[in-house]
């Protein structure tokens, strides 16, 4: 999503992860996607890292504007906390230790604090009136999370996160990109990233 807010475009090689090519795995050992090769031979294996350069190059739509620690806080909470929770969530039956119940609860505890975020900004964004990184790099986990039990999430009390959800589950700049593509083989070429619409 960032790189098609930069305007930028990449190849993209699509990869199964039960099916690691070797040439991602020598690029970046630890065989996480997405792993994105610049064209000086550096190789950024973050996603964090990927849309920040991505921002860096070209940043039309202002996503760097929003004060960057408050960014900073709430992506390291999405990454370790509720992370953490959406993954038990997701796999219940994985973590019987507790219920599903449980860890839905724990995760709410984010729902919660980003309801209250949005409700500063009159439910238009995380952090100010226009969306920002954090906007960018929170949405793909709480779309995980609401999809885990849609009907349970969307009659959920979080009428501004829901509305926030909806929005950019819609929105051309999730998907236009959240596609299913062809997995690549070796030796076949890449495709362009975002696709070019002709
Ligand atoms: N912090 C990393 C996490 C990347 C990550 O864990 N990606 C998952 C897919 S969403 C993955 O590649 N898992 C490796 C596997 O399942 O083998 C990032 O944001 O780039």
């Amino acid at each position: 999503m960032a790189i098609h807010s930069a305007n930028l475009q990449v190849e993209l090689r699509e990869v199964v992860l039960r099916d690691k090519p070797q040439e991602m795995l020598t690029l970046s050992p630890k065989g996480t996607v997405p792993v994105l090769k610049l064209t000086n031979g550096d190789v950024l294996e973050e996603s964090l890292d990927i849309m920040k350069w991505a921002l860096a190059l070209q940043d039309p739509a202002g996503l760097l504007e929003a004060d960057a620690s408050r960014v900073q806080t709430l992506i390291e909470n999405n990454d370790n906390e509720f992370k953490h929770w959406l993954d038990r969530y997701k796999y219940a039956d994985r973590h019987p230790e507790q219920s599903e119940t449980h860890y839905r609860e724990k995760g709410e505890e984010t729902l919660s604090m980003l309801e209250t975020l949005l409700a500063e900004q009159d439910g238009l964004a995380l952090l100010g009136a226009k969306p920002s990184l954090a906007d960018y790099a929170l949405f793909p986990f709480v779309r995980q999370f609401a999809r885990v039990n849609e009907a349970w999430f969307l009659s959920a009390s979080y009428p501004l996160l829901i509305d926030w959800y909806q929005r950019w589950s819609t929105a051309p700049a999730f998907t236009s990109v959240m596609k299913k593509y062809a997995k690549w083989e070796s030796g076949q070429e890449p495709i362009n990233f975002p696709e070019t619409a002709d």
